[in-house]
């Protein structure tokens, strides 16, 4: 297992490395992060996702040129490019097709990616559109070929319009393709999620996937355990963040050990269902915000 120091350790390297625009460090730091056994989807949601932001943070802050941040990121999806080939010699297909693109008018690119390569572990083939797609581009494309899903990625809240928009559009070809939404414009509070004749939208990229499979009618048990446990391990997460707690005060609350909050967190732990309930109550969050449904919760213990 991963411990938190060893990952905070992990993530300083390969932001150095990026920074200084070395790929052979910035892949070091990933095979290493392999080799402590960070699945490949903890290595991109701990890790590369976290360095784009810090990257990219650094840029805005007026830290760094947009040179050093655009051959960062450039070396990220290269990392990914090879995450995504070692993957797909073992993966299986699933025989659904999907389009994930950026938002017309985004050009944050690296999130849509990360969805589009789950995509691809999972067993879609995907075609990723590689910037922001004009409408109407997107819906000649989509309409060229056959399209189970699209997903569109949206950062930046003000493209929430252009969303609307290509959702409109391609929901008028016939047969329509399933459409996933989902990005960081969705977390935020001024973005309202009622999207007219959107089929799914998603707060984070293990639910996009879970979303994605419902929408095509994949019904073959769902996620393995480690999907599950890395789903409600990110769902844990965003919660604990968004309430603004940290490991420990969870572990205080919970009465769980911040240790086995830390691995839980990463989906590298099984956990009981008196964990979860726990946790949902530290959190004060219903048991469907961490992906459980179907669950009556009982009153009084
Ligand atoms: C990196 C970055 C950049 C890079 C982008 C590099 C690139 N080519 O991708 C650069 C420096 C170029 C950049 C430019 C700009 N940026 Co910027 N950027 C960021 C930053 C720091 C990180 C975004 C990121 O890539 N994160 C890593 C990825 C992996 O995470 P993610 O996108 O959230 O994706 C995850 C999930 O959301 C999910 N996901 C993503 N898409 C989808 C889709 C579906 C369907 C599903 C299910 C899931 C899913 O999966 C991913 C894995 O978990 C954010 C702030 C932050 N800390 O997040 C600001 C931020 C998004 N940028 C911002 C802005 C304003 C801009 C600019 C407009 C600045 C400017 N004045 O020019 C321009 C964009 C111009 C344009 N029209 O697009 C603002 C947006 C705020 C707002 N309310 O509008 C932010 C929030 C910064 C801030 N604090 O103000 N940016």
């Amino acid at each position: 297992m991963v411990e938190n120091r060893d990952l905070e350790i992990l993530r300083m390297r390969y932001v150095e490395s990026v920074l200084a625009g070395d790929f052979s460090k910035a892949r070091q730091a990933v095979s290493d992060a392999q080799n402590r056994g960070l699945g490949v989807q903890a290595i991109y949601v701990d890790l590369l996702a976290y360095s784009q932001s810090a990257i990219g943070q650094m840029w805005h802050d007026g830290e760094i040129n947009i040179g050093v941040e655009h051959l960062g990121t450039v070396i990220t999806l290269d990392i990914m490019g090879e995450l995504r080939a070692q993957a797909s010699a073992m993966r299986k297909s699933n025989g659904f097709r999907a389009v994930v693109a950026p938002v017309d008018g985004d050009t944050h690119i690296v999130g849509s990616r990360m969805l589009s390569d789950f995509l691809v572990f999972d067993g879609w083939e995907v075609d990723f559109m590689g910037g922001p797609t004009p409408e109407k581009d997107l819906v000649e494309f989509v309409k060229d070929r056959s399209v189970d899903m699209v997903g569109i990625s949206v950062t930046i809240p003000a493209y929430i319009n252009n969303a609307q928009s290509t959702i409109t559009a391609l929901k008028l070809i016939s047969p329509s393709p399933k459409i996933l939404i989902g990005g960081l414009a969705l977390s935020s509070s001024d973005v309202e999620m009622n999207f007219v004749n959107c089929d799914a939208v998603a707060l984070n990229i293990f639910e996009g996937i879970t979303q994605a499979r419902n929408l095509v009618g994949i019904t073959d048990g769902g996620l393995t355990l480690e999907e599950h446990l890395s789903d409600l391990g990110a769902r844990i997460r965003s919660a604990r963040s968004d309430k603004g707690m940290t490991q420990q005060d969870l572990s205080n609350a919970s009465g769980l050990d911040r240790t086995y909050i830390s691995a839980l967190e990463q989906g590298k732990q099984n956990v009981t269902f008196g964990a979860v309930l726990r946790i949902a109550k530290a959190l004060d969050i219903s048991l469907p915000r961490l992906g459980i449904p179907f669950v009556k919760e009982s009153h009084g213990n």
